[in-house]
């Protein structure tokens, strides 16, 4: 359908038709990237769910791949739900996964590559033994789903975390394996948290204190801390939190049980579920996928033959300047599809005024802005107004005395269409300052069968630091990073108006006792051309 094609994304990874969910087994083999997805090879809706599969040097051009797990057997005929995998020391690769069997019943399956000596690990095979794993008892048998990676423990066994629930609790199953067959539950639960129901596409993972590098799963030891990510079937959110494992029993608890897995932090506040991380051995980083769903209506789906999209992939580390939250950060690789930039350095932006920034088209961008505020303004605010939230009514159009200031982002010239990318700064009684870090798309398109939220979260700024931002513009999804990536939003929006060469780009400044001075650069992107496949055909 034209009249939605210019929602299609230039530089996000897509099927090339049809309904995607869950990133699935992510891993790096051999020089390739493997992605693999929760697909419905018929139809832009959840349904039929298969593994579909691409491949990539560098996680950003992909070439689409035959599809990996079909469901064909008694225990995943209706449907291979999402998994992950384990390269073992050998090279061997391990990937278990969700079956939902002919009685709808979830139970954990094994599959592995046919070939290792094939670079691009097309053909699977399903162990034959499947399923490998039945919920135990007490567990309702809807409710026993998405495997974690395993990890090695002192004892020689490697060891997965899997979701559930009991009652209204989230919880986490453990179980120790030997070969990935045969598996014991342990007594104890990794972690659970009453009240927020069940927890889908669990992830678990060490990261090093330092800030500084990457860690396979396995790694562990008084460096590092360990990161237990659940995504709420309730909410459809990605919560995560920082904490201490302890291998002996095999339990985790959080730094602050106030920022507890499913009630604390959240990996990005605006559309983003059912990620997964995985370890990649080529530059010694960890990188997160995360699903980015539609926020138009089904109908709209079907029509233009598509739905879903993954955000692009971002390198994790533990952020050692707060110690309180992980920095998510767009991986380097998107970097190489920057075309000419513009730069504007030290813009006075006056209270009340928005600005447009001249850089031609505006649908596919990389930014980066930094902004200050007066300093003299700051001293003098006496707003008293922490209790803020990204949320309130009125959105970028509310005036405070120190915010809201930001980007417009696929604007149309008249600005009946506009995105607002935004920090808020509010001054508390005894003078401290607390951030927000918001996206409003209440103004973001003239469709009314669209939803069209206002997101956002506080995000940390530390003395001396500017306020920050980068944001990934492509199409029909924003994807916004404050303060290095402690902070994360990701929109879908669909304009009417701004789109092809309408779309414009704006800063505003919406406080009323500050100027704002603003440093950015902006680059147009390259689409990177995600290709399918041909058998027997050219794949260099
Ligand atoms: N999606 C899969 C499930 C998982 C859910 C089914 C999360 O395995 O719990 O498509 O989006």
């Amino acid at each position: 359908n034209s009249m939605l094609s210019w929602q299609r994304t230039a530089f996000h990874f897509q099927p090339e038709e049809n309904w995607m969910n869950d990133p699935n087994g992510p891993l790096y083999y051999n020089g390739w990237y493997h992605f693999f997805y929760q697909y419905n090879p018929r139809a832009a809706v959840w349904g039929n769910i298969v593994w579909g599969h691409a491949v990539s040097t560098d996680l950003i051009h992909w070439l689409h791949l035959p599809l990996a797990l079909v469901p064909d057997q008694w225990y995943d005929i209706n449907g291979v739900w999402t998994g992950s995998a384990t390269i073992l020391p050998d090279g061997r690769i391990m990937m278990l996964y969700t079956g939902s069997t002919k009685e709808h019943v979830q139970v954990q399956n094994l599959a592995y590559p046919a070939n290792l000596s094939d670079p691009l690990l097309i053909d699977w095979v399903k162990f034959s033994g499947n399923p490998v794993l039945v919920p135990p008892p007490g567990i309702d048998f809807r409710d026993f789903r998405d495997p974690t990676t395993a990890w090695f423990t002192s004892e020689g066994k490697w060891r997965i975390a899997i979701g559930s629930k009991v009652n209204r609790t989230g919880i986490s199953l453990v179980y120790d394996t030997e070969d990935f067959k045969h598996f014991q539950l342990l007594d104890n639960l990794l972690c659970a948290v009453a009240g927020t129901g069940m927890w889908e596409c669990l992830d678990f993972f060490p990261v090093s204190k330092d800030g500084k590098i990457g860690l396979d799963t396995s790694v562990n030891g008084p460096d590092v801390k360990h990161v237990v990510k659940t995504s709420l079937d309730d909410d459809r959110h990605d919560y995560y939190s920082l904490g201490t494992y302890d291998e002996k029993t095999a339990t985790w608890v959080p730094d602050n049980p106030k920022i507890d897995v499913g009630i604390g932090l959240r990996y990005d506040y605006g559309l983003f579920y059912a990620s997964k991380s995985f370890f990649d051995h080529k530059k010694g980083r960890r990188v997160l996928w995360g699903w980015i769903g539609e926020a138009d209506s089904e109908y709209a789906d079907v029509q233009k033959g598509w739905a879903s999209l993954q955000g692009i992939p971002r390198t994790v580390l533990f952020d050692n300047k707060t110690g309180t939250n992980l920095l998510q950060w767009p991986v380097e690789e998107i970097e190489n599809l920057r075309q000419r930039s513009h730069a504007f350095h030290n813009l006075v932006i006056h209270p009340g005024s928005v600005v447009p920034l001249e850089v031609g088209s505006s649908t596919q961008l990389d930014i980066f802005a930094e902004f200050e505020l007066d300093k003299e303004a700051v001293a003098k605010a006496i707003e008293t107004n922490v209790e803020f939230s990204c949320q309130r009514r009125g959105g970028a159009a509310i005036r405070g005395a120190l915010g809201p200031f930001g980007l417009l982002v696929l604007a149309d010239e008249t600005l009946s269409e506009h995105t607002p990318v935004y920090f808020y700064v509010a001054k508390g009684q005894n003078g401290t300052l607390k951030t927000f870090f918001c996206t409003d798309e209440s103004r973001s398109s003239e469709a009314n069968d669209v939803y069209k939220p206002i997101y956002g979260s506080s995000v940390p700024v530390l003395e001396g630091e500017k306020f920050s931002l980068r944001i990934l513009v492509d199409h029909s999804v924003v994807e916004s990073f404050a303060q290095g990536g402690r902070t994360c939003i990701t929109s879908r929006v669909y304009p009417t108006k701004a789109i092809y060469g309408a779309a414009r780009l704006f800063v505003f400044n919406n406080a009323k006792d500050t100027n704002i001075t603003a440093s950015l650069t902006i680059w147009q992107m390259n689409p990177a051309f995600i290709r399918p496949y041909h058998p027997g055909g050219d794949h260099d």
